[in-house]
């Protein structure tokens, strides 16, 4: 390397440790981007989809409504941000959820641990559907077994045993895991998780 470029070198490595110095003294860069997913969340009324999504959006939940309808929400976590559209759970509206299942890249299954053996049935039938429709079939999975925090809640493990997803869910990306709105800590974590299944998941797609 001769003088020339090695002053201009110099000047090239100044500028760059001025440009970081810069933008971590001032905060004034412009942040990364960061990548987006558009994800559908499900699950039966009163699972707890609005209250998870309000607390990670750091919403009030003092006032939810059971969802008529629908609701997005941008949801950002540290590398992403998670488009969720909400689908209401209601008798109603749970027959059409499979109309706005299309453009999603991935899905969250909310079900309340602690719900009666009646409900807990509807649930494993919702998932199974949702497992196997061909707009989701592909994607990765969430799914929250969601009021942990009840004393009647059902462990994990027998949750999973009851909704037998093991030869449902074989070869796909899916995690089970429990959660409750008292540990917001822990569901964020998860969605971590999710957004990693996410993130593999489009790098698989643009290899193809
Ligand atoms: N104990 C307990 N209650 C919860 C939890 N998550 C939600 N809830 C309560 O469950 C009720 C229903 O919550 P929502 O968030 O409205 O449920 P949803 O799944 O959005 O219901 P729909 O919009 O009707 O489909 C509310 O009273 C919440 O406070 C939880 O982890 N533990
Ligand atoms: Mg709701």
């Amino acid at each position: 390397m001769n003088f020339v470029t090695q002053k201009k070198k110099k000047i090239q490595t100044g500028r760059e440790d001025y440009n970081t110095k810069y933008r971590t003294l001032c905060c004034k860069g412009p942040p990364p981007p960061r990548p987006e997913y558009d994800v559908v969340c499900i699950g039966l009324t009163g699972s707890g989809k609005t209250s998870l999504l309000s607390r990670l959006c750091s919403e009030a939940t003092d006032n939810i409504v059971p969802t008529t309808g629908f609701s997005i929400k941008a949801v950002p976590f540290q590398n992403a941000i998670l488009n969720v559209k909400e689908l209401g759970g209601a008798d109603s509206i749970k027959k059409y959820w499979s109309r706005y299942y299309q453009g999603s890249q991935g899905v969250v299954f909310v079900l309340d641990s602690a719900s009666s053996e009646e409900d807990l049935e509807v649930a494993r039938m919702e998932l199974h559907s949702a497992l196997q429709h061909p707009q989701l079939c592909t994607l990765p999975f969430l799914i929250l077994a969601n009021q942990q925090d009840k004393p009647a809640a059902r462990s994990v493990q027998e949750i999973k045993k009851y909704f037998e997803l093991e030869p449902l869910a074989r070869g796909k990306s899916w995690i089970l895991e429990g959660s409750t709105v008292d540990n917001m800590d822990a569901v964020k974590e998860i969605f971590g998780q999710l957004i990693h299944l996410l993130e593999e998941k489009e790098h698989e797609t643009g290899r193809i």
